[in-house]
């Protein structure tokens, strides 16, 4: 089919629906100029896969050059704003209360910043800091002693961010919410993600056993567009507004 008849089609789905389930990922934040997950490793971390820094095995044993990507990473993201993708989604939220659950993969606060909801965040926060080891009396994030990573200067705990590395349990609520809504939706919108990442992709997977007619968002082939419906191929600060913009304007 043309890309049209696809986006028509998509729309009428979203239109019909009494719940959609968004899953985002990094590709959701590019057109804000914030570098995909795989594309943030450039400069002193270009010779890392991703899944070699975001690990706590890889922290252990370089806490400052893991802190130092996040750090790098944090200010890449200081000047960054929502695009029309973020917005979008915000504004169905708005004119749609309780007809739209965003979970994301990503762990930029843009869809918060743009006005989204009861984002469920599956990988974390960017921002957040908290302790390497379990906190004892003498750990005071508000009194760490500076470093890199800065640290308890009674017990020696390191600060890490408090973003979901792999290997490690996504917050369970958090999942348990995305599960809910992929099994419950009427169509799953999968934008912005290569669909490497589990249990994350897993997402649209389960939405479509559940019978939701599962509609995909990339300029690019993903790992999940056997499980697609639909896939249409463009960015998603484009194709967002276009699925989503006109059933807002009713
Ligand atoms: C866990 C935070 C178990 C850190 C991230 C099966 C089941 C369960 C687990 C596994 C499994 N198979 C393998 C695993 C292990 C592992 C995993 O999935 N590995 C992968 C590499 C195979 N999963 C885990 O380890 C997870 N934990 O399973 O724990 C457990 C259980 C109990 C107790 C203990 C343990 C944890 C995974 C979370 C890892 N943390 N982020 C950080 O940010 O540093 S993941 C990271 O990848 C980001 O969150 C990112 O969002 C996410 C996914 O990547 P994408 O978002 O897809 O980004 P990517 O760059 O890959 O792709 C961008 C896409 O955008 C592309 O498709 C591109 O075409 C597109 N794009 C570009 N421009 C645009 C665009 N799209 C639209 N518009 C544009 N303009």
């Amino acid at each position: 089919m043309n890309a049209c008849l696809d986006l028509d089609m998509a729309r009428r789905w979203i239109a019909d629906a009494a719940h959609v389930a968004v899953l985002t990922g990094a590709g959701v934040s590019a057109e804000s100029g914030v570098p995909t997950f795989r594309d943030a490793l450039t400069g002193l971390w270009a010779n890392f896969r991703p899944e070699e820094l975001a690990t706590e095995g890889a922290f252990r044993r370089d806490p400052a050059r893991v802190w130092d990507w996040y750090q790098h990473r944090r200010r890449m993201l200081r000047d960054v704003l929502p695009n029309a993708g973020h917005r979008a989604l915000a504004a169905f939220q708005q004119r749609y209360p309780g007809r739209l659950t965003l979970v994301t993969q990503n762990v930029d606060g843009l869809h918060q910043r743009a006005g989204s909801e009861g984002v469920l965040c599956l990988h974390g926060d960017l921002f957040a800091d908290r302790w390497l080891d379990p906190a004892r009396a003498c750990c005071r994030l508000d009194a760490a002693a500076p470093g890199s990573p800065p640290h308890c200067d009674g017990c020696g705990n390191l600060v890490r961010p408090g973003v979901v590395w792999f290997g490690e349990a996504l917050p369970f609520a958090a999942l348990e919410a995305a599960e809910r809504a992929a099994h419950a939706c009427d169509v799953m919108l999968v934008a912005g993600t290569s669909g490497q990442v589990y249990p994350a992709a897993g997402l649209a997977h389960l939405a479509r056993r559940a019978g939701a007619r599962v509609v995909i968002v990339n300029p690019e082939p993903t790992e999940l567009d056997d499980t697609a419906h639909l896939v249409l191929a463009g960015t998603s600060a484009r194709l967002l507004p276009e699925l989503l913009g006109g059933l807002c304007n009713r």
